[in-house]
């Protein structure tokens, strides 16, 4: 895990992520557009979640990616294929998106779009199951993926990212036969850190769950925004453009 306050800066680096948080979370309720956090370790099934999200959901819902990526942009290409815009941010060394990387793949969908057209942000985080869950982007939602492939043990290892989430997917459970993987104890583990989190198990390849997903997705995106009084301010106060 990073640390969160640089004794030589004296800045606290979550309360400065918080600020740009909320500066994103502001656009996004000007705009009327629900945004999604997409977390997990590398390689649970993030991108191949959105290929099938944006197959299925794309002709009732209007919907951008922001692909956050190390290096290259591999996944951002798959997602292209879609015919939505994907903003890449590469992050460099940067294990996770913070909110500063992310503001800038919003002002460029503010530029080339008209962002009040848009029904939801789909953010691909960093593959790493840590620090993405502690720096907060300006999303509505954190969705976590876990593949059974991970282990049992790992909601109870990696708590945070359990504990946040809105949502957990519980991915590849078309493997199952082939592992010694009980999915009600991983349930179960996730319970004993998050009791009310959503739960869905999916499969992308045998297409288990995949409805239940896209329910949920339009649940959220139906939600009354939490449109707050003080978004004008806040978009005065910090903008970064
Ligand atoms: N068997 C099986 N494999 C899957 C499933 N979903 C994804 N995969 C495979 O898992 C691998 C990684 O999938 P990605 O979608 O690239 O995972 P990711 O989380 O986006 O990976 P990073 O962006 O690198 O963190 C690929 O080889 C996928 O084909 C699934 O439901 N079942
Ligand atoms: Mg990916
Ligand atoms: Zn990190
Ligand atoms: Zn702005």
């Amino acid at each position: 895990m990073h640390q969160t306050f640089d004794a030589v800066l004296g800045i606290n680096l979550l309360h400065a992520n918080q600020q740009g948080a909320d500066h994103n979370r502001a656009h996004f309720d000007k705009w009327g557009i629900t945004c999604f956090n997409m977390m997990s370790s590398p390689g649970a099934g993030k991108t191949a979640l959105l290929e099938r999200t944006l197959a299925a959901l794309t002709n009732e819902l209007k919907i951008a990616v922001i692909e956050g990526d190390m290096t290259t942009d591999l996944d951002a290409e798959r997602l292209r294929k879609y015919n939505v815009p994907v903003i890449a941010i590469n992050t460099g060394r940067s294990c996770h998106l913070d909110s500063k990387m992310v503001a800038g793949g919003i002002h460029q969908l503010e530029h080339e779009y008209n962002p009040s057209d848009f029904d939801l942000v789909l953010v691909e985080n960093v593959g790493n199951l840590v620090c993405p869950a502690e720096f907060e982007v300006g999303e509505h939602a954190k969705v976590a993926l876990l593949s059974i492939t991970e282990g049992e043990d790992k909601p109870l290892k990696y708590p945070i990212m359990f504990q946040e989430a809105d949502c957990l997917l519980i991915t590849k459970t078309d493997l199952a036969p082939y592992l010694d993987v009980d999915i009600s104890r991983i349930e179960a583990n996730v319970r004993q850190i998050n009791p009310d989190v959503e739960i869905i198990r999916v499969s992308t390849k045998a297409d288990e769950g995949l409805e239940v997903w896209f329910n949920w997705v339009r649940t959220q995106v139906l939600k009354p925004q939490q449109n707050s009084l003080s978004t004008a301010a806040i978009l005065n106060v910090v903008h970064i453009h």
